[in-house]
């Protein structure tokens, strides 16, 4: 369905002429990128970013112009352990304002890096996180208020690993770059000179920067040479605004074993997983019998409905094909070869402990039209375009939309409109209670900090990090063109 040659001449066709290095069975293909791990336990606590223009040649031999967190493009894969404290020095070398928001790390607003906290051009900015939460894979990337969109597809973006010990003694695999790998997913709009495009207006802006392109840890179609046993892959979905939609070409089965929040009560066996934008998964696949195995993704399917959103749907690029190859080593034995029968219990989470429900409505379309609730209406958000919104309200830095108080568990009945939205809020990590009335499938009921919903959905959580207004949290949809549009808010715990 999905085979490499259809990938090639769908996605790639004109790029891979020019290249003249694609043609099928001749190309040996690029070696899957692996980030560098920075260990904070190495680095005596001290971890340097620096955000800066790089160039990166998705096509080989044709650079693109990119940004990177002290790389070309992307960052290296930060690694840190609970109950430390950790000073991150965040140097800004671009010729704009960003931040660095730590993506799934629960730490007190004022450290977060949200678009409140913006570096400007030559500025650094030394936060120091104290790690307290469990063992989980979370991420890093800029978040200024109306050109998150734009840094994040030109690479501002990483993986971040929390950890406390308890993947060790599950015995999980954890030789990085071996058998624990980073799988940062993407897709990218290029050029026939092998450059990004990028653009926020017309179908775009309604459904976000889609691409041509697949490319994994920043390579098109790379391949990874791995242990003859179980290997454990970090999905991290980095796209602007896509879905992936994972599976296997020969349909083998893999285990989900964590989440956003960290670890499932017990390994998930699946044979398709998709993954929205922000959201992470862990999973262990087994390579024991030596076979190439090739990951890809269905074209997603996640397009605007109604008000001429079928015709702009249309416009759009929707690519699915080949993502990554695996290739067993006949001479390399795993270390592991056992899927654990049990992880982590789940955090019990009452919801009768739930002193209020609040309701979030992910607004676009005729429902910021129709201007619900002051201050909407045809007020325009970021960049060009009709305005998106909040409960009928475009983002606004000033306003506090929400102020529960520390310590407050809350249930947020969050209804999604025209397409699916993935809905991420900072400062917690909460529980899904249903979606469309039912309960959530397995893989999504752990701890979670992002949910595509396309049906309306309650989600528990309780407040433990301080929010102030001077620096309060986030919540918005993690298609980037919509939180640029206005589709955010903010909350307080004051
Ligand atoms: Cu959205």
């Amino acid at each position: 369905m999905f085979t490499r040659r259809r990938f090639l001449e769908g996605s790639l066709g004109a790029v891979a002429v020019m290249g003249g290095c694609t043609a099928e069975g001749q190309n040996a293909g690029t070696p899957l990128p692996i980030p560098e791990l920075v260990d904070a336990r190495k680095q005596n606590g001290a971890i340097a970013l620096v955000a800066a223009d790089g160039e990166h040649a998705f096509v080989p031999g044709r650079p693109a112009r990119t940004y990177g967190f002290s790389a070309p493009y992307l960052g290296p894969v930060v690694r840190v352990h609970k109950g430390d404290e950790v000073e991150f020095t965040v140097e800004n070398r671009l010729d704009r304002g960003t931040t660095a928001h730590w993506h799934g790390v629960l730490v007190p607003a004022a450290l977060d890096g949200g678009p409140h906290l913006l570096i400007p051009p030559g500025g650094i900015w030394r936060p120091v996180l104290k790690i307290d939460q469990p063992e989980t894979t979370a991420w890093y990337h800029s978040h200024p208020h109306g050109d998150t969109g734009r840094q994040v597809y030109r690479g501002l973006a990483g993986l971040m690993i929390v950890e406390d010990g308890v993947g060790e003694r599950l015995g999980l695999p954890r030789t990085y770059g071996i058998d624990d790998l980073p799988i940062i997913l993407q897709d990218r709009q290029l050029d026939a000179e092998g450059a990004l495009v990028y653009n926020n207006v017309g179908p775009t802006r309604m459904m976000g920067m889609r691409g041509n392109t697949l490319v994994v840890n920043g390579a098109i179609s790379p391949f990874a040479k791995v242990p003859r046993g179980l290997v454990r892959l970090r999905l991290l979905n980095a796209a602007n605004a896509r879905n992936f939609d994972l599976r296997f070409a020969d349909g083998r089965t893999f285990h989900v074993i964590a989440s956003d929040g960290g670890y499932l009560p017990a390994p998930i066996g699946m044979t398709s997983l998709i993954i929205a934008p922000s959201e992470r998964f862990e999973v262990l696949v087994d390579f024991s019998d030596g076979k190439v195995a090739v990951l890809e993704t269905a074209p997603d399917d996640n397009m605007m409905r109604g008000m001429g959103g079928g015709m702009m749907a249309g416009m759009m690029e929707s690519v699915g094909g080949e993502l990554l190859r695996f290739e067993p080593h006949s001479a390399s034995a795993a270390a592991t070869h056992t899927i654990p029968k049990t992880l982590v219990a789940l955090a019990t989470s009452d919801p009768e402990r739930a002193i209020r429900r609040r309701r979030v409505s992910l607004d676009m379309g005729p429902a910021m039209m129709r201007g619900q609730g002051a201050g909407g209406g045809m007020r325009m958000g970021g960049g060009m375009g009709p305005p998106m919104g909040i409960n009928g309200q475009v983002y606004d830095m000033g306003r506090i939309d929400f102020a529960p108080k520390l310590g407050d568990t809350e249930i947020w009945e969050v209804t999604p409109n025209m397409m699916a939205h993935p809905f991420h809020v900072h400062g917690v990590i909460f529980n899904v209670l249903s979606i469309g009335g039912k309960a959530p499938a397995s893989h999504l009921a752990g701890g979670k900090d992002t949910i595509l919903l396309n049906e309306p959905a309650e989600l528990l959580m309780t407040f433990t990090q301080p929010a102030t207004p001077n620096f309060p949290f986030m919540f918005h949809c993690h298609i980037l063109e919509h939180e640029d549009g206005g589709m955010m808010g903010q909350y307080t715990t004051a």
